[in-house]
Protein backbone atom coordinates (compact mmCIF):
# COMPACT_ATOMS: atom_id res chain seq x y z
CA UNK A 1 0.00 0.00 0.00
CA UNK A 2 1.65 3.28 -0.88
CA UNK A 3 1.08 6.55 1.59
CA UNK A 4 -1.36 8.68 -0.57
CA UNK A 5 -3.76 6.02 0.83
CA UNK A 6 -3.62 7.14 4.06
CA UNK A 7 -3.93 10.54 3.27
CA UNK A 8 -7.04 12.43 4.08
CA UNK A 9 -8.91 8.95 4.44
CA UNK A 10 -12.49 9.16 6.81
CA UNK A 11 -12.21 7.65 10.16
CA UNK A 12 -12.26 3.62 10.19
CA UNK A 13 -14.89 2.09 12.92
CA UNK A 14 -12.90 0.03 15.70
CA UNK A 15 -15.47 -1.75 17.95
CA UNK A 16 -17.32 1.11 17.56
CA UNK A 17 -14.91 3.59 17.97
CA UNK A 18 -14.01 6.36 15.30
CA UNK A 19 -10.25 5.17 14.73
CA UNK A 20 -7.37 6.90 12.09
CA UNK A 21 -7.62 4.92 9.17
CA UNK A 22 -4.15 4.26 8.95
CA UNK A 23 -3.83 2.75 12.84
CA UNK A 24 -7.04 0.82 12.44
CA UNK A 25 -5.50 -1.65 9.58
CA UNK A 26 -4.33 -4.92 11.56
CA UNK A 27 -5.48 -3.82 14.47
CA UNK A 28 -4.81 -7.37 16.35
CA UNK A 29 -1.19 -6.25 16.93
CA UNK A 30 -3.22 -3.70 19.60
CA UNK A 31 -5.34 -6.40 20.89
CA UNK A 32 -1.89 -9.52 21.06
CA UNK A 33 -0.04 -6.34 22.49
CA UNK A 34 2.29 -7.42 25.52
CA UNK A 35 2.18 -4.56 27.94
CA UNK A 36 5.13 -5.57 31.18
CA UNK A 37 3.96 -4.62 35.08
CA UNK A 38 6.64 -2.47 35.32
CA UNK A 39 5.56 0.06 32.39
CA UNK A 40 4.12 3.54 32.53
CA UNK A 41 1.75 4.45 30.65
CA UNK A 42 0.90 7.72 29.75
CA UNK A 43 -2.94 7.88 28.55
CA UNK A 44 -5.10 10.58 27.10
CA UNK A 45 -8.10 11.71 24.96
CA UNK A 46 -5.82 13.45 21.78
CA UNK A 47 -5.03 17.21 22.33
CA UNK A 48 -4.69 17.46 26.38
CA UNK A 49 -1.08 18.04 26.89
CA UNK A 50 0.45 14.19 25.81
CA UNK A 51 3.51 15.72 24.49
CA UNK A 52 4.05 18.20 27.23
CA UNK A 53 3.71 15.26 30.03
CA UNK A 54 5.69 12.72 28.17
CA UNK A 55 8.91 15.04 28.06
CA UNK A 56 8.10 16.10 31.43
CA UNK A 57 8.28 11.88 31.92
CA UNK A 58 11.31 11.22 30.11
CA UNK A 59 12.80 13.91 31.93
CA UNK A 60 12.18 13.04 35.34
CA UNK A 61 13.39 9.28 34.16
CA UNK A 62 16.59 10.72 33.09
CA UNK A 63 17.42 12.40 36.42
CA UNK A 64 16.84 15.91 34.29
CA UNK A 65 20.05 15.12 31.68
CA UNK A 66 18.52 16.27 28.57
CA UNK A 67 21.14 14.24 26.47
CA UNK A 68 18.68 11.91 25.26
CA UNK A 69 16.46 13.82 25.34
CA UNK A 70 18.12 16.10 22.37
CA UNK A 71 19.11 13.02 20.45
CA UNK A 72 15.98 11.36 19.65
CA UNK A 73 11.74 12.62 19.15
CA UNK A 74 9.84 11.84 21.51
CA UNK A 75 7.79 9.32 19.43
CA UNK A 76 10.90 7.29 19.45
CA UNK A 77 11.69 7.69 23.68
CA UNK A 78 7.70 6.99 24.38
CA UNK A 79 6.14 5.39 21.38
CA UNK A 80 2.72 5.46 20.37
CA UNK A 81 1.13 2.43 20.79
CA UNK A 82 -1.61 2.37 18.20
CA UNK A 83 0.35 4.41 15.40
CA UNK A 84 0.67 2.62 12.55
CA UNK A 85 1.21 3.87 8.52
CA UNK A 86 2.70 0.53 7.50
CA UNK A 87 6.17 1.70 4.61
CA UNK A 88 6.13 5.24 6.22
CA UNK A 89 6.02 5.00 9.81
CA UNK A 90 6.93 2.66 12.04
CA UNK A 91 4.44 1.17 13.76
CA UNK A 92 4.29 1.77 17.45
CA UNK A 93 3.98 -1.69 18.95
CA UNK A 94 7.48 -2.60 16.63
CA UNK A 95 9.48 0.12 18.54
CA UNK A 96 7.78 -0.73 21.79
CA UNK A 97 8.49 -4.96 21.22
CA UNK A 98 12.06 -3.87 21.04
CA UNK A 99 12.80 -1.61 23.92
CA UNK A 100 13.97 -2.77 27.58
CA UNK A 101 12.11 -2.34 30.46
CA UNK A 102 10.86 -0.01 32.46
CA UNK A 103 9.20 1.25 29.10
CA UNK A 104 6.96 4.40 28.78
CA UNK A 105 3.88 3.97 26.48
CA UNK A 106 1.58 6.82 25.20
CA UNK A 107 -1.50 6.24 23.72
CA UNK A 108 -4.80 7.73 23.48
CA UNK A 109 -7.15 4.41 23.58
CA UNK A 110 -10.63 4.75 25.87
CA UNK A 111 -10.50 1.36 28.04
CA UNK A 112 -12.68 -0.59 25.75
CA UNK A 113 -9.98 -0.77 23.03
CA UNK A 114 -6.99 -1.34 25.32
CA UNK A 115 -4.69 -4.43 24.53
CA UNK A 116 -6.48 -8.30 26.22
CA UNK A 117 -3.91 -7.96 28.89
CA UNK A 118 -3.68 -4.91 29.50
CA UNK A 119 -5.23 -4.85 33.56
CA UNK A 120 -3.35 -8.28 34.40
CA UNK A 121 0.27 -6.06 34.21
CA UNK A 122 -1.55 -3.10 36.97
CA UNK A 123 1.06 -0.73 35.63
CA UNK A 124 1.12 2.66 36.56
CA UNK A 125 -0.78 5.07 34.21
CA UNK A 126 -0.59 8.86 33.78
CA UNK A 127 -3.62 10.46 32.61
CA UNK A 128 -3.98 13.83 31.51
CA UNK A 129 -6.96 15.24 30.69
CA UNK A 130 -8.17 18.63 29.24
CA UNK A 131 -11.03 20.94 29.35
CA UNK A 132 -13.24 19.66 26.32
CA UNK A 133 -13.80 23.26 24.92
CA UNK A 134 -9.81 23.61 24.68
CA UNK A 135 -9.64 19.98 23.36
CA UNK A 136 -12.45 21.03 20.39
CA UNK A 137 -10.39 23.61 19.38
CA UNK A 138 -6.97 22.37 19.36
CA UNK A 139 -8.27 18.98 17.44
CA UNK A 140 -10.27 21.05 15.25
CA UNK A 141 -6.87 22.53 13.87
CA UNK A 142 -5.01 19.44 13.96
CA UNK A 143 -7.36 18.01 12.36
CA UNK A 144 -6.83 20.59 9.42
CA UNK A 145 -2.87 20.28 9.57
CA UNK A 146 -2.50 16.07 9.69
CA UNK A 147 -3.22 14.67 6.50
CA UNK A 148 -3.59 11.19 8.69
CA UNK A 149 -6.94 12.85 9.41
CA UNK A 150 -10.18 13.44 7.26
CA UNK A 151 -10.22 17.29 6.49
CA UNK A 152 -12.50 18.73 9.44
CA UNK A 153 -14.80 21.12 7.56
CA UNK A 154 -15.73 24.66 9.48
CA UNK A 155 -15.45 24.89 13.09
CA UNK A 156 -19.19 24.81 13.21
CA UNK A 157 -19.22 21.61 11.33
CA UNK A 158 -16.58 20.18 13.36
CA UNK A 159 -17.95 21.14 16.77
CA UNK A 160 -20.97 19.14 15.92
CA UNK A 161 -18.93 16.54 15.06
CA UNK A 162 -16.82 16.69 18.57
CA UNK A 163 -20.26 16.85 20.49
CA UNK A 164 -21.44 13.56 18.99
CA UNK A 165 -18.05 11.84 19.46
CA UNK A 166 -17.68 11.35 16.11
CA UNK A 167 -13.69 12.31 15.54
CA UNK A 168 -10.71 9.82 16.25
CA UNK A 169 -10.91 7.98 19.47
CA UNK A 170 -14.90 8.47 20.00
CA UNK A 171 -16.21 10.29 22.67
CA UNK A 172 -14.26 13.21 24.82
CA UNK A 173 -17.04 12.67 27.66
CA UNK A 174 -17.00 8.40 27.50
CA UNK A 175 -13.06 9.02 27.42
CA UNK A 176 -12.59 11.31 30.84
CA UNK A 177 -15.15 10.35 32.75
CA UNK A 178 -14.38 6.17 32.16
CA UNK A 179 -11.05 7.05 33.05
CA UNK A 180 -11.78 8.93 36.07
CA UNK A 181 -13.59 6.46 37.19
CA UNK A 182 -10.51 3.77 36.90
CA UNK A 183 -8.88 6.18 39.13
CA UNK A 184 -10.90 4.22 41.84
CA UNK A 185 -9.29 0.53 41.56
CA UNK A 186 -5.93 1.20 39.54
CA UNK A 187 -2.75 3.21 39.66
CA UNK A 188 -3.50 6.35 37.88
CA UNK A 189 -2.60 9.51 38.34
CA UNK A 190 -4.88 11.88 36.95
CA UNK A 191 -3.49 15.51 35.82
CA UNK A 192 -5.38 18.31 34.21
CA UNK A 193 -3.96 20.31 31.72
CA UNK A 194 -5.42 23.97 33.34
CA UNK A 195 -3.17 22.78 36.57
CA UNK A 196 -0.04 22.05 34.76
CA UNK A 197 -1.03 25.55 33.07
CA UNK A 198 -1.14 27.08 36.22
CA UNK A 199 1.82 25.68 38.38
CA UNK A 200 4.20 23.51 36.50
CA UNK A 201 6.38 22.90 38.99
CA UNK A 202 3.55 21.41 41.75
CA UNK A 203 2.47 18.59 38.95
CA UNK A 204 5.70 18.29 37.69
CA UNK A 205 6.48 17.02 41.62
CA UNK A 206 3.34 15.21 41.90
CA UNK A 207 4.74 12.86 38.43
CA UNK A 208 7.79 12.47 40.03
CA UNK A 209 6.21 11.12 43.47
CA UNK A 210 4.35 8.88 40.90
CA UNK A 211 7.23 7.59 39.24
CA UNK A 212 9.00 6.90 42.62
CA UNK A 213 11.77 9.16 41.44
CA UNK A 214 13.47 12.00 43.97
CA UNK A 215 15.15 14.88 42.43
CA UNK A 216 16.43 17.99 43.90
CA UNK A 217 14.66 21.74 42.98
CA UNK A 218 17.06 22.70 40.88
CA UNK A 219 16.47 19.85 38.86
CA UNK A 220 12.63 20.62 38.96
CA UNK A 221 13.15 24.19 37.93
CA UNK A 222 15.09 23.02 34.87
CA UNK A 223 12.42 20.45 33.79
CA UNK A 224 10.37 23.38 34.30
CA UNK A 225 12.30 25.27 31.92
CA UNK A 226 12.65 22.74 29.13
CA UNK A 227 9.38 21.94 29.09
CA UNK A 228 7.89 25.62 28.91
CA UNK A 229 5.57 25.73 26.07
CA UNK A 230 8.10 28.47 24.37
CA UNK A 231 10.94 26.58 24.66
CA UNK A 232 9.04 23.01 23.43
CA UNK A 233 7.63 25.14 20.65
CA UNK A 234 11.32 25.42 19.34
CA UNK A 235 12.77 22.07 19.59
CA UNK A 236 12.66 19.60 17.07
CA UNK A 237 12.38 16.52 19.26
CA UNK A 238 8.75 17.41 20.75
CA UNK A 239 6.89 19.38 17.99
CA UNK A 240 6.35 17.15 15.10
CA UNK A 241 8.34 19.50 12.55
CA UNK A 242 10.76 16.95 11.32
CA UNK A 243 7.95 14.89 9.79
CA UNK A 244 7.14 15.48 6.13
CA UNK A 245 4.52 18.53 5.10
CA UNK A 246 2.57 15.88 3.39
CA UNK A 247 2.09 14.39 6.66
CA UNK A 248 1.95 17.06 8.51
CA UNK A 249 1.86 20.68 7.88
CA UNK A 250 2.66 23.29 10.42
CA UNK A 251 1.83 26.18 7.81
CA UNK A 252 -1.69 25.32 8.30
CA UNK A 253 -1.40 25.19 12.01
CA UNK A 254 1.92 24.43 13.91
CA UNK A 255 0.89 21.59 16.27
CA UNK A 256 2.51 23.62 18.76
CA UNK A 257 0.23 25.87 18.15
CA UNK A 258 -0.71 28.25 21.48
CA UNK A 259 -0.30 26.61 24.63
CA UNK A 260 -3.23 28.19 26.60
CA UNK A 261 -6.57 27.54 28.40
CA UNK A 262 -8.96 29.56 27.24
CA UNK A 263 -8.45 29.89 23.14
CA UNK A 264 -11.56 27.97 22.79
CA UNK A 265 -13.32 31.82 23.73
CA UNK A 266 -11.58 33.15 20.00
CA UNK A 267 -13.35 30.73 18.50
CA UNK A 268 -17.15 29.60 20.18
CA UNK A 269 -19.84 31.75 19.39
CA UNK A 270 -22.31 32.80 22.10
CA UNK A 271 -24.89 30.33 20.47
CA UNK A 272 -22.19 27.03 20.09
CA UNK A 273 -21.54 27.61 23.33
CA UNK A 274 -24.64 27.76 25.00
CA UNK A 275 -25.35 24.66 23.01
CA UNK A 276 -22.00 23.12 24.04
CA UNK A 277 -22.95 23.68 27.36
CA UNK A 278 -26.24 21.93 27.52
CA UNK A 279 -25.16 19.02 25.77
CA UNK A 280 -22.07 18.96 28.38
CA UNK A 281 -24.58 18.87 31.16
CA UNK A 282 -26.35 15.72 29.91
CA UNK A 283 -23.42 14.00 29.29
CA UNK A 284 -21.49 14.62 32.34
CA UNK A 285 -24.38 14.72 35.34
CA UNK A 286 -23.28 11.73 36.80
CA UNK A 287 -19.67 12.06 37.29
CA UNK A 288 -17.87 14.11 40.49
CA UNK A 289 -15.27 14.85 37.21
CA UNK A 290 -15.08 18.99 37.24
CA UNK A 291 -12.83 20.77 34.71
CA UNK A 292 -11.70 24.56 34.33
CA UNK A 293 -12.37 26.47 31.27
CA UNK A 294 -9.78 29.14 31.95
CA UNK A 295 -7.42 29.86 34.63
S1 LIG B 1 -1.53 14.74 20.65
O1 LIG B 1 -1.44 14.91 19.16
O2 LIG B 1 -2.86 14.26 21.02
O3 LIG B 1 -0.47 13.92 21.21
O4 LIG B 1 -1.40 16.24 21.19
P1 LIG B 1 -1.08 16.65 22.69
O5 LIG B 1 0.37 16.69 22.90
O6 LIG B 1 -1.91 15.86 23.63
O7 LIG B 1 -1.69 18.13 22.76
C1 LIG B 1 -1.22 19.18 21.97
C2 LIG B 1 -1.65 20.46 22.67
O8 LIG B 1 -0.81 20.65 23.83
C3 LIG B 1 -0.14 21.91 23.71
N1 LIG B 1 1.18 21.84 24.34
C4 LIG B 1 1.53 22.61 25.38
N2 LIG B 1 0.85 23.52 26.09
C5 LIG B 1 1.52 24.16 27.10
N3 LIG B 1 2.83 23.92 27.39
C6 LIG B 1 3.54 23.01 26.70
N4 LIG B 1 4.81 22.79 27.00
C7 LIG B 1 2.90 22.29 25.64
N5 LIG B 1 3.29 21.35 24.77
C8 LIG B 1 2.23 21.08 23.98
C9 LIG B 1 -0.07 22.12 22.19
O9 LIG B 1 0.25 23.44 21.88
C10 LIG B 1 -1.47 21.70 21.80
O10 LIG B 1 -2.46 22.60 22.25
P2 LIG B 1 -3.01 23.85 21.40
O11 LIG B 1 -4.18 24.38 22.19
O12 LIG B 1 -3.41 23.34 20.06
O13 LIG B 1 -1.89 24.84 21.35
Amino acid sequence: MTSPDFIRRDWETVHGYPMVYAFALNWERIEQFQCRPEDVWIITYPKSGTTWVSEIMDLIKSDGSVEKQEKAPIGHRIPMMELAAPGIITAGTDLLEKMPSPRFVKSHLPISLLPKNFWECNCKIIYVARNAKDVAVSYYNFDRMNKFHPEPGTFAEYLEKFMSGNVAYGSWHEHVTSWWEKKKDHPILYLFYEDIKEDPKREIRKVMQFLGKKLDEATLDRIVQHTSFENMKDNLMVNYKSLPTTLMDHNISPFMRKGIAGDWKNYFTVAQNEIFDADYEKKMSGTTLKFRTEI
